[in-house]
Order: C-alpha cells, then structure tokens, then sequence
C-alpha cells in the first residue's frame, strides 16, 4: 500500500507480515475490554498474529481499579501520562512496573491515564521474582557495546529468574545498532522519541514515535537513527530461557 495514500483513501504505513510488523497510530483500533470500565485499549501485538505475548496501549477516559491479570500471566506497565497508583506508590509518566503472575495488588488508574500494557505467559526458573517499580529518570544507562551514542537503560534486573527484559534504548541521531541482529528472542516495541529507519527482514521502514514494532524470533533487525534529535524506543524482549 503506498503510505502517501490517506488514511480514509486506504493508505497507512502499517506493515503486517508472517514474523514482523509495524503498527503505525492511524491504524489503531479501540476497543473496550470487559473489566476495564471507561477505558479503551488499542493492542498493538498478540499472539493471533504468531506472538507469545500481547501489548496494548491502554487509555483511561475515567478513573478505575484494573482486574487482575489471568493466572500465570504476568505483566509490565509503562506509563506515558497521568498516574497509577499501586501497592501505596503513586507512578507518573515513565513510571515502570512488573508485576508477576498471581499477583494480587490493586492497579488504579486516574482519569486521563495513557499506558503500555504488557501481558504474557511467565516462565519460571526457581522463585518467581516478587514486583518490581521504578522510573525510568532513575535507572541507570550504559553504551551499547561500548558506542556511547548509543544507551541502554535496564528497567528489571538482569536476575535469571525474570524471563524477560524491558529496555530503553536512546539514540544520538545518525547513531544505528552496530549490525543486524538475528536472534530467537521476540521483541515488543514503542517508539518514545524521534525516528529513522528500522530494517525487519527485507522491510527497510521509516519509523517515528508512536510507532509500535513485532519481531518474531529471528526476524534480522536493524535501527538507524535519523533526524536532530535523540531517538528512545521502549523494547520488550524474552530472556533468560532456554530456546527449547
Ligand atoms: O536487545 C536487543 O536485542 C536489541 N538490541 N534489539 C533491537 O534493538 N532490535
Ligand atoms: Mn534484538
């Protein structure tokens, strides 16, 4: 589909293929999810399309109290507005919380929040590990691979007893991933600021912020970053298990 098109003429920059995609705003979908009163979710990535698990960016119009994930599931949330409170801690935007599976605290959101809502089946190794929050102003960044234009900020700890890893990754313009990643582990992926070009498989895709990417296992993947300013995406991946 040429993206010049307009999105009432059929155009949009979304791309959905067998082990990527890109999900571009003028493509979202809202819709309502029993349990969560006022509040509509777009998801972006679930495993109808061949994902293990699901992301959704969740709006609430009204202030509310969300049900409690299913069992055995667990969940990331990253605020982008407003506040969530939890567990006698009040989060505001980029606030970050994982939550393991079976747990019981009461997640409030107030009217106007906007958050990245991410579900999936936890796997695990030893003791499940207990919640985890933070802000992403306090977590430490390092180079990737020694290129200090490029910065990794860790949110969970890097434990083998989290079968996952949420990531900030800030980009100096014209900085890029050194090479093209292949690799078993499935992404999950928000772009916070900025843009350039993403390479999925043979997919070389201009991409801003507000975009959200798939990448199934072992979909060869490359960021450039382009533009004046720094470029962030908030990427989820599965680690710390076996491929088997
Ligand atoms: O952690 C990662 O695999 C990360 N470097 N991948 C990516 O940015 N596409
Ligand atoms: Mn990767």
């Amino acid at each position: 589909m040429p993206p010049r098109l307009r999105p009432d003429f059929g155009g949009t920059r979304s791309v959905v293929k067998a082990r990527h995609a890109l999900l571009t705003p003028e493509s979202h979908e809202k819709i309502t999810q029993p349990g969560w009163p006022g509040c509509e979710f777009v998801t972006l990535i679930s495993p109808d399309m061949g994902a293990k698990f699901a992301m959704s960016l969740v709006e609430a119009h009204d202030g509310l109290t969300a049900p409690p994930a299913m069992a055995g599931v667990a969940r990331f949330l990253f605020c982008l507005d407003g506040e969530i409170a939890m567990g006698g801690e009040t989060m505001g935007p980029e606030s970050f919380a994982f939550l393991p599976p079976d747990d019981t605290r009461e997640i409030a959101l107030s009217r106007g929040t906007r958050l990245v809502l991410f579900e999936w089946r936890f796997v695990p190794r030893g003791d499940i590990p207990g919640a985890v929050t933070g802000t992403l102003a306090d977590t430490a960044g390092k180079p990737l691979r020694g290129d200090d234009r490029l910065i990794v900020q860790k949110m969970l700890p890097t434990d083998a007893a989290f079968d996952c890893e949420f990531n900030v990754m800030s980009f100096e313009p014209g900085a890029s991933l050194a090479y093209v990643e292949v690799h078993f582990m499935e992404h999950g992926l928000l772009f916070l600021d900025g843009g350039g070009i993403y390479r999925l498989d043979e997919d070389w895709l201009p991409v801003t912020d507000g975009d959200a990417i798939w990448m199934g296992p072992h979909v060869p993947q490359w960021f450039g970053a382009l533009g004046r300013e720094a470029s962030r995406y908030l990427i989820y991946k599965n680690y710390n298990r076996s491929p088997l």
